[in-house]
């Protein structure tokens, strides 16, 4: 009976995983492709915890069972008191402590990093979240997202815009749509309309939540392929958290400049209405 139950858990754990894991079909128990930079460093660090860890398991592992055969029980054999050996202790401490301060310098050292200013040529873009999906503005031809607050958030300003600020008259907003440009330094200015919620990138190794009340200006990141690749929300931030999702879609810079023509204002048409004379 627990057989059964076991192999039933396990058999609809598979079908579930499947029905869940719609944007990634293939290489289900590994780790998605890695498409920034920064998720590279992050990846170095990864492996070589994984790697270090592995192997220290493995070894532990087969001391153990091979300590547990030699020393089974045995009649003739008889019991001696040892109370240990002073080096070996100093040694098996001052190696892992040494490891783990390297690994916090290692890993301190990419967060100071991750945290440098963007650089100058940067797009920024700003992702506002809500219940339940993520409106992405961006910043028109000027390259300057016009003032928004979360005070002047309402019903019919979403996202709080400033109506004032003319850096904001060319700004346009898609919803659960991120288009970038592959190579290019991408700025995320992240906001939240009701509830926290997450930016997270599997493939960019990128996990941040989004604070009501806030704008997050920290991230930044660089892609290296184009592709269509998911961002979701990471923290359960309600009945339709399962389905809080949008695409990424990286492309080359030719590409971008085409699918900016779909939001800006159209060269052969007049801007403005003419007045009536
Ligand atoms: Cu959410």
């Amino acid at each position: 009976m627990t057989l059964f139950v076991t192999i039933f858990a396990m058999a609809l754990g598979f079908f579930l995983m499947d029905a869940t894991a719609a944007g990634r079909t293939d290489n289900l128990w590994w780790l998605p492709p890695v498409i920034t930079t920064r998720g590279q460093e992050v990846d170095k660090v990864f492996y070589f915890i994984f790697w270090l860890t592995g192997a220290v398991f493995v070894a532990t592992q087969f001391l153990l069972i091979y300590y547990c055969v030699k020393y089974r029980f045995n009649r003739k054999r008889q019991a001696v008191y040892s109370h240990g050996n002073n080096k070996f202790e100093i040694v098996w401490t001052t190696i892992p402590t040494l490891i783990f301060f390297g690994l916090f310098f290692w890993s301190n050292h990419l967060w100071k990093e991750f945290h440098q200013t963007p650089p100058e040529d940067a797009i920024t873009i700003e992702v506002t979240a809500e219940q339940y999906g993520f409106n992405v503005r961006y910043p028109g031809p000027d390259g300057k997202l016009g003032a928004a607050s979360d005070v002047a958030m309402s019903k019919d300003n979403k996202l709080g815009l400033d109506a004032n600020d003319p850096a904001g008259a060319d700004d346009f907003v898609t919803y659960n749509d991120m288009t970038i440009p592959v190579g290019r330094p991408i700025h995320v200015l992240m906001r939240s309309r009701d509830v926290i919620h997450a930016f997270y990138v599997p493939s960019f190794r990128l996990y941040q939540d989004m604070v009501p009340g806030r704008t997050i200006d920290w991230v930044w990141f660089v892609t290296t392929e184009t592709g269509a690749y998911d961002l979701a929300c990471n923290q359960l931030c309600g009945a339709g958290h399962y389905n809080m999702k949008a695409k990424i879609s990286i492309v080359s810079d030719e590409e971008y400049q085409e699918w900016l023509k779909d939001f800006l204002p159209k060269p052969e048409q007049p801007v403005a209405m003419a007045q009536p004379q």
